[in-house]
């Protein structure tokens, strides 16, 4: 390997030992690890600084406020949206999925379609068809090939008058694939559809540009890009964002309230109501500067290498590689032929290896490839050659044990 980025040094759980060896972290798809800046920004918020939002004349308040709109703002430059008007704080991707999905669902009736793809997470799935149930609305799918990636013409030809929202995710977390986005949005605006991206596994992999995609809707979570749990941001354009009506209600998102009536604050605080996280918020800034900090294309290259890697050597055992081989990110799904996944998560966990096993919360597409559950070890630009090592030797242990 050429370039070795060496960036184990800023995560701390990276420097630790599991079950007496070298930890060998390989579930970034599922979270990622936190570097050492966010965790000093949100343990020194917490121990010197600690007030909540919006709210006090005093100076802690005042600066919580402060660091919560910068990390805002950070975000919408990250994302290069138009304006912090569209840049939401939610939980994570799933929160930011049901917000479209109730508010913008709202605009919708008996009749309307929405499709999405057969590569989706759960989250991407079940709010839609909860949506359909309420509103009689019909979601579509649209199918992949055997090699993983979406049927574009199939995808075509599910687009119509009636389809009212598309919704993809821009990475499989379950096998990889990147979804040509920027095809799929022009096609989706071609038949007058708004699109949301799920971007749960892009941003911590690709540079992303809403503007550039011209999507509607982006979604991602903060513990998924080197921030903690509990945050996550919805990008909405702000034209869409103000036709639609609140998700949740009650302090914060409100102008004035009596108990007749209710009028809404201005965007992006319509769509947060209650205490919003403040130290997980500060915490996703400090990651957002992390990543400004990296070269994307660098690291795009670097993943692809360890991927590239790791398919070769897998290639040699006896498994079976589920998933496309080319235009994806750094995660391989297999299965190891005769051997149940739980049985070979295991034993790799003896030797220090996290990786996930299971339907990673995409049934029907392990169903569309007649499996119930896969190994799948999921790569960041922190991982290293040596990783890749641990693995295949990880296997080769599966082997010796189980036959
Ligand atoms: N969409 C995609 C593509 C995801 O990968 C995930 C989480 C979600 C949505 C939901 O994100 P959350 O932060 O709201 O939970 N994916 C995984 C995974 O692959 N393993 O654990 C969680």
């Amino acid at each position: 390997m050429t370039t070795m980025l060496n960036k184990k040094v800023d995560f701390p759980v990276l420097n630790t030992t599991m079950r007496g060896n070298d930890l060998v972290y390989l579930d970034n798809a599922a979270t990622t690890q936190k570097p050492k800046s966010v965790l000093e920004t949100m343990n020194h918020f917490l121990t010197k600084e600690n007030g909540t939002v919006n709210r006090g004349v005093y100076f802690l308040s005042q600066e919580a406020t402060k660091k919560c709109d910068d990390s805002r703002k950070s975000i919408q430059l990250f994302l290069n949206a138009a304006s912090e008007k569209e840049i939401i704080f939610v939980k994570g991707t799933t929160e930011a999925i049901n917000l479209v999905a109730y508010s913008y669902g709202e605009l919708l009736k008996a009749g309307d379609e929405i499709l999405i793809t057969e590569l989706e997470h759960h989250a991407n799935i079940v709010p839609w068809q909860q949506l359909c149930l309420r509103r009689g609305c019909i979601l579509k799918v649209a199918p992949i090939t055997d090699d993983g990636h979406l049927d574009l013409n199939e995808f075509k030809k599910l687009l119509s008058s009636k389809t009212k929202l598309v919704s993809f995710c821009h990475i499989s977390n379950s096998i990889g694939t990147i979804n040509p986005a920027k095809e799929m949005i022009k096609l989706a605006k071609e038949v007058g559809a708004k699109v949301m991206i799920d971007g749960a596994q892009a941003v911590s992999h690709l540079k992303v540009d809403v503007q550039d995609l011209d999507c509607d809707f982006y979604a991602f979570s903060g513990h998924k890009c080197f921030g903690p749990t509990g945050i996550g941001v919805l990008y909405g354009k702000e034209a869409l964002l103000e036709k639609m009506p609140p998700f949740m209600t009650g302090g914060d998102m409100i102008e004035t309230v009596s108990f007749q009536s209710s009028s809404f604050a201005e965007l992006p605080r319509k769509f947060e109501a209650g205490t919003p996280a403040i130290v997980e918020i500060i915490g996703l800034g400090e990651a957002i500067k992390y990543m400004n900090s990296l070269d994307f294309t660098e690291i795009q290259e670097y993943e692809q290498k360890l991927l590239n890697l790791a398919q070769e050597k897998l290639g040699e055992l006896d498994v079976r590689l589920i998933g496309p081989t080319h235009t994806k990110a750094a995660i391989v799904s297999f299965v190891v032929n005769g051997v149940h996944a739980h049985d070979v998560g295991t034993i790799l966990d003896m030797e220090g290896i996290a990786v996930r096993v299971g339907h990673h919360c995409t049934q029907p597409l392990m169903k569309r490839y007649k499996v119930s559950s896969t190994i799948r070890a999921s790569f960041c630009f922190y991982n290293n050659m040596d990783d890749v090592d641990a693995l295949v030797r990880g296997l080769k242990k599966v082997r010796e044990f189980l036959g």
